[in-house]
């Protein structure tokens, strides 16, 4: 992906701003040197992990216990470029907590690609479900041919280890899966991503290798759609082909391919407020996390604005989850190490209108509120 200004913390103000995680050092620390300075307190909200970079958060509430399930990143030396090859994440790590704002575990490695037989590379942005007792690990890699699908690992632990199927999801592609379970229990995938996601090579739902590498490159024509499917009972495949996710604008058109500001570029994310489906997702390369809402999971979605402006780094990735009778927006940026590739998750609090438009908010704390604060 390009390159925006980056600038992040020097190494004193990293070490300050271990909010709540094991106190260990990040993974590269040379890097931090590179950054720019930005005071810890300009941001809104701390890294929850500072021994490893992760980004991607999927947030989940069991047992009134919070999981995360992160992206791993690491600093490979694949040199960056439009399409995310400096993502080179090997495996995952489950993260927990008690409360947020409490002390955050890090549990060990849940999934290797080395153990996902059709797997090869990029463990890209995962999600995770719980059925009858079972945890399932949904996860995007690049297959031998270098395809993004999707494929799923269980486990009796939220924490794993995880053991994958053997072959990805049958009809998968793509990337960023996110599962959501409606009240009466089915359960539903939204993925895709466009430009590395490869979303613009799947448009049949067969890999064009020799496909786009951004965009259909049609600015009047409607933006690709995510996509949804709804899941079988064991939760492990799809019951019907893929569906293009409808996002419409306030006159109920589709939002065009041109419209960088608010079509839908990668991370999908749905909840459910007040019985309306809020679907939510990355523009990519406009930086806003975006949402839209309807009234069945499977859409149409009317627009409704922005969740958070832009992070520092090119890319950030959500969750939105209740616990404890308030709303949590779980992203990522990259505060600790300046660099795309290197980021780490973060928590803070969303807020409703009475209307139930989402409050938009700013990842770094305005002057003025410092100011109010320090009087
Ligand atoms: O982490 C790799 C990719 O970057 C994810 O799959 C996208 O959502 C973006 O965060």
């Amino acid at each position: 992906m390009p390159s925006r200004r980056l600038s992040a913390l020097p190494l004193a103000m990293v070490l300050l701003a271990t909010a709540c995680g094991p106190n260990a050092q990040p993974e590269n620390q040379a890097q931090q040197t590179k950054a720019d300075k930005r005071a810890a307190s300009e941001y809104l909200s701390q890294p929850l992990v500072t021994d490893m970079y992760t980004a991607d958060p999927s947030a989940h509430v069991w047992d009134g216990k919070i999981y995360v399930y992160p992206s791993h990143d690491i600093d490979g030396p694949t040199p960056e470029d439009d399409l995310g090859a400096h993502f080179e994440m090997r495996d995952y790590h489950v993260l927990s907590m008690d409360k947020i704002g409490g002390p955050v575990t890090v549990g060990p490695v849940a999934l290797d690609v080395k153990d996902v037989p059709w797997a090869e590379k990029q463990m890209w942005a995962p999600d995770a479900a719980r059925k009858n007792g079972t945890y399932y690990l949904y996860f995007p890699a690049k297959d031998k041919e270098g395809a993004f699908r999707v494929g799923v690992a269980t486990s009796k632990n939220p924490m794993g280890p995880f053991t994958a199927q053997p072959q990805p999801i049958k009809g998968s592609y793509s990337i960023d899966p996110s599962v959501f379970t409606d009240d009466d229990g089915a359960s539903y995938m939204y993925f895709g991503g466009i430009w590395g996601g490869q979303l613009q090579r799947n448009i049949d739902g067969k890999y064009d290798a020799n496909g786009s590498k951004t965009d259909l490159g049609q600015d009047d024509k409607p933006a690709i759609a995510p996509r949804v499917a709804k899941m079988t009972g064991d939760m492990l495949e799809f019951t019907e082909t893929p569906r293009a996710v409808q996002i419409l604008d306030e006159k109920g058109k589709p939002i065009l391919g041109g419209d960088h500001d608010r079509r839908f570029f990668e991370a999908s994310w749905m909840h459910k407020y007040k019985g309306k489906y809020y679907f939510s997702y990355s523009t990519g390369d406009t930086h806003y996390l975006a949402y839209a809402i309807g009234n069945s999971p499977y859409g149409p979605f009317t627009y409704k604005g922005r969740i958070l402006e832009p992070v520092e780094g090119w890319t950030t990735h959500h969750s939105i989850v209740e616990w404890n009778g308030r709303w949590w927006l779980f992203y990522a940026d990259s505060q600790l190490s300046g660099q795309t590739r290197l980021r780490n998750v973060k928590v803070t609090e969303l807020r409703y209108n009475p209307d139930g438009t989402i409050q938009t908010m700013n990842p770094f704390v305005a002057q003025s509120a410092k100011d109010g604060a320090a009087r």
